[in-house]
């Protein structure tokens, strides 16, 4: 009878791949920027309002040749919302069936998270800058068992007066107020920037409006500010940028970025239905469903050789990937549920944590299969019974390995080779001293 940690690494052996993609290598001992893009979904990108780009810079990034960048690209997240989309990056598991992994289980949790293999196995430093309080989501807990020698909340910044709003300090005030800790950190680092201001229910102070971007009249306020609050922070992203590029920072960085999950909920089909060119009263739990997407892109300053991937894949897939385009040496031996993005053997199934899912064929939501065109397949033939039966085998297959590994904290039976245990006790985030 196997081991419960045998029964996982079984599934990781016949599920991982291990082919050397195009990338591989390609932002080898570079600086890695992560910048989570708060509730900022795909639909987004490209979109004009009133002739005005929502987010010019964004789009640049996204159309670059420096770029890889991925338009199928979905966010798999559950309650956990943001928490959940950084497990997902940094473990290579997903979320839990219902609340957050990092409320509930990471104060004392197994990880061997990106951090930390970065760290041990490439020299990293890592950092995570984020303007709200350190406990929110259990972070300050979370991050020491995942390896994160620096965490600067809101504690390192000033975000008296209008300069924090909803969950903490404004983006373009991050971006600019971290520098000082950014530029203490050892190279290479591994950073990640978690933003804020585009968050529910996406207001913005007068003072931080564009007057030049004149946003959409719908009935709701909530559609109207989204708009506003994108246009915000792609100023904050391309401000971050400017200094990258004075600093030099560009030459030797990668930097990623992604959606974490929706920012619009379907109660606002209605009024949104109409500013993405559809009719409101043919909306489907399907245009729902494609709504999900969210940005995945891997810019590189100054390299070429990018270009638009149409795999259909998540947040689920990062960590496989970016342990390849960072040529981190045998990247199967840590645990993770994913696929990297860049391997065409993918299976291209996009598992949803409700046990949905997506893929170039097909989609599940809820009771209904739907064709690639949003179309209903009332009656399935035997052939296409066998196709969907075994998509929905290998969804539940991935989220149960992952519930294993999370619920049971598996990872405590099981450590890569050359890679050494994280003890918690280690790091101290009130002074800033890993
Ligand atoms: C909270 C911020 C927002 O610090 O990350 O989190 P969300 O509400 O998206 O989970
Ligand atoms: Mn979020």
């Amino acid at each position: 009878k196997k081991t419960d940690v045998e029964k996982v690494l079984d599934y990781i052996d016949q599920h991982n791949l291990n082919d050397v993609t195009k990338y591989q290598g390609v932002a080898k001992g570079k600086n890695v920027f992560v910048i989570h893009l708060e509730s900022f979904q795909q639909f987004g990108l490209g979109m004009q309002i009133n002739g005005q780009e929502v987010t010019p810079f964004l789009n640049s990034l996204y159309n670059s040749d420096s770029t890889i960048a991925f338009d199928n690209f979905f966010n798999q997240v559950g309650q956990g919302k943001t928490s959940d989309a950084e497990n997902m990056l940094e473990t290579g598991t997903f979320g839990l069936s219902s609340g957050s992994l990092f409320a509930s289980h990471g104060s004392d949790q197994t990880f061997q998270a990106m951090p930390a293999i970065l760290h041990q196995s490439e020299g990293y430093s890592s950092a995570v800058f984020h303007g709200n309080n350190a406990s929110f989501w259990n972070r300050n807990n979370v991050y020491k068992n995942m390896g994160y020698q620096y965490f600067f909340d809101a504690s390192y910044y000033d975000t008296s007066g209008d300069k924090a709003m909803g969950y903490g300090l404004k983006d373009k005030l991050l971006f600019n107020d971290s520098i000082k800790y950014l530029e203490r950190l050892q190279q290479p680092f591994y950073a990640k920037y978690i933003t804020v201001t585009n968050h529910f229910p996406y207001t913005l102070d007068d003072n931080d409006k564009d007057p030049n971007f004149q946003t959409t009249s719908t009935t709701s306020d909530i559609v109207n500010g989204y708009f506003e609050t994108n246009h915000y922070l792609d100023q904050s992203v391309r401000e971050f940028y400017q200094y990258l590029d004075k600093s030099g920072l560009a030459q030797n960085s990668v930097v990623v970025l992604y959606g974490d999950h929706y920012g619009i909920s379907n109660s606002e089909n209605k009024a949104l239905a109409p500013v993405l060119n559809k009719n409101p009263d043919e909306w489907t739990d399907w245009d729902d469903q494609q709504l999900q997407r969210v940005p995945f892109m891997i810019n590189i300053p100054n390299w070429h050789g990018g270009g638009i991937n149409h795999t259909y894949g998540g947040e689920i897939d990062v960590m496989p990937t970016l342990l390849r385009i960072l040529d981190v040496d045998n990247p199967n031996q840590y645990v993770n549920v994913g696929q990297n993005l860049l391997d065409d053997k993918r299976n291209q199934i996009v598992a949803f944590r409700n046990n949905n899912w997506i893929t170039p064929k097909y989609s599940r939501v809820g009771s209904n299969i739907y064709d690639n065109q949003g179309q209903v397949i009332e009656k399935l033939t035997k052939q296409q019974q066998a196709e969907v039966d075994k998509i929905q085998d290998e969804v539940n297959q991935q989220l149960n390995v992952s519930d294993a590994i999370n619920q049971k904290d598996l990872l405590r039976f099981y450590t890569p080779k050359h890679f050494t245990p994280i003890n918690a006790q280690k790091y101290n985030y009130a002074n800033g001293l890993g």
